[in-house]
């Protein structure tokens, strides 16, 4: 589908012709540029003062090479990334993901996207996103450890507290995090807070780990509210079983609801009776083993080789909370044949495009992925700033910042959507309300 505005068509074609081939990075350039169409028809020195060529263009993208060893002495080379996509609003900011799917476009879809959700969390955070193609699954703590090592060997010489913070994503938690700060600190010398999702003892925030699964029912909260609905007695799907998935269940299922199913990336399971959480992060979080091992326990749950028909199950909210395009647009027509309501993204551009037109078309409310999961970056910066005072908050306090936070995010993105005519489309708001601030700032700048 063509964009409304053909001065970003024509920049659209020239990023495809540019990096032909990066389909992720093209996919969330695309969604983006249309829901600015109106804007920059409003507003057409976004397009001749350049910041939407610049927009679309990484400041910096870094690729290297991570040696390391296994235990049993063999050498393997990994490919590391770090993209340092628009520092308009502050340093770049965002999560490392180690996964065998990790190449240049998936990290770059990642970091642009990131440019919009940092902005619209209201704090002063700039875009940006890195990894590997490693795959941490299987590997021991050693291996763990000296893949890490070797990465920050290269990412250290890139990074700081003022220019680029890094987080965890997928394959990335708090082993991981405590491998990269202890090689940077060793490295660098100096004891600053130059990655987030730290653990506790060494000035890790409370609330980090809960703050995107919890952030992203703040905001469902807030839409079913508008909708006048609400999680209480609803029955809810959740893709994926790490950082993300985990957290949304718990909270969801404290806001009243039952979550029947969970997955992982080699299948789902289905219990009736609700999610039996604790397991789950016994099993994810401890054993480090597979969902499938959840029926051992709870033989009366079902498990389901395979990912995609967790969305044939019926329920009243979806929350993919897995990867990118999870929830296609079949996926889509399924739920809203069970009487699906509401889809709220957990994960990075979960749903694929034509999922998003079939759930908009079908009045499904939806919260895309740059604002519903925005919590947890928010978090990040509220990490920041507790280091830089070299201080710390209570978990009330920063679940208090986190709420607020999400509400307000998703009243800016509603208001913007209205604004431009579009009101209820909170793709389109996010966009723009996330985009407006960053472009102002660039035109602050002039060209640089
Ligand atoms: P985790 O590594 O903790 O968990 C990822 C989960 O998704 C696992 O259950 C994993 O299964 C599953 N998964 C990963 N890749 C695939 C795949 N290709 N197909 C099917 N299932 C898959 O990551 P997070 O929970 O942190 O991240 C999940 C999503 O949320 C990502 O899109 C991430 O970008 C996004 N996100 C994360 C934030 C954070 O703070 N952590 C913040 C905002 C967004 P398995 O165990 O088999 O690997
Ligand atoms: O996608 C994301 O927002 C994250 N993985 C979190 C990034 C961060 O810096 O906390």
């Amino acid at each position: 589908m063509s964009i409304p505005n053909k001065y970003l068509n024509d920049l659209m074609e020239r990023v495809i012709a540019r990096d032909p081939g990066q389909s992720e990075f093209h996919q969330a350039v695309r969604e983006v540029l249309t829901s600015l169409s109106p804007v920059v028809d409003a507003h057409p020195e976004y397009i001749t003062e350049g910041v939407m060529d610049c927009l679309v263009e990484p400041e910096r993208v870094i690729k290297f090479r991570v040696p390391w060893e296994d235990d049993q002495g063999n050498v393997h080379v990994n490919r590391g990334f770090r993209v340092q996509f628009n520092s308009a609003i502050g340093p770049y900011k965002g999560g490392l993901r180690f996964h065998p799917s990790v190449t240049e476009s998936v990290i770059k879809f990642l970091g642009f996207e990131q440019i919009f959700k940092n902005s619209l969390t209201g704090l002063p955070i700039g875009g940006g996103k890195g990894g590997s193609d490693f795959d941490p699954k299987g590997k021991s703590d050693g291996e763990i450890m000296r893949f890490c090592q070797s990465f920050m060997s290269e990412l250290s010489k890139y990074i700081g507290p003022d220019t680029d913070v890094p987080a965890g994503d997928i394959g990335v938690g708090a082993r991981e995090i405590g491998y990269l700060f202890g090689q940077y600190k060793r490295l660098r010398n100096e004891f600053t807070g130059t990655l987030t999702g730290k653990g506790l003892s060494y000035g890790g925030s409370l609330a980090r780990t809960e703050a995107t699964g919890y952030g992203l029912c703040y905001f469902t909260d807030c839409m079913l509210k508008d909708a006048g609905k609400s999680f209480k007695g609803a029955t809810v799907v959740i893709s994926g079983s790490g950082n993300v998935a985990t957290y949304a269940c718990q909270k969801a299922t404290e806001f009243g609801a039952k979550v029947v199913a969970l997955s992982d990336s080699n299948g789902y399971i289905y219990d009736k009776n609700g999610i039996d959480l604790d397991l789950v992060k016994e099993i994810k979080q401890v054993r480090r083993d597979r969902i499938r091992t959840y029926v051992d326990v709870h033989p009366e749950a079902e498990y389901h080789e395979g990912c995609k028909d967790i969305w044939t199950i019926p329920c009243d909210i979806a929350l993919p909370c897995a990867t990118q395009n999870e929830l296609n647009g079949e996926a889509a027509k399924a739920l809203i044949a069970n009487g699906c309501y509401a889809v709220a993204e957990g994960a990075n551009m979960p749903c694929t495009p034509d999922a998003v037109d079939a759930l908009k078309e079908a009045g499904v409310l939806f919260g895309p992925a740059k604002a519903a999961n925005a919590g947890g970056v928010a978090v990040s910066a509220l990490e920041m700033s507790q280091n830089s005072m070299r201080f710390f908050w209570s978990f009330d306090e920063v679940d208090e910042h986190l709420k607020r936070i999400m509400t307000d995010l998703y009243h800016n993105a509603a208001k913007a959507a209205a604004e431009y005519g579009m009101a209820g489309d909170l793709v389109a708001g996010a966009n723009i309300a996330g985009f407006l601030k960053v472009a102002n700032s660039m035109l602050a700048y002039g060209l640089v």
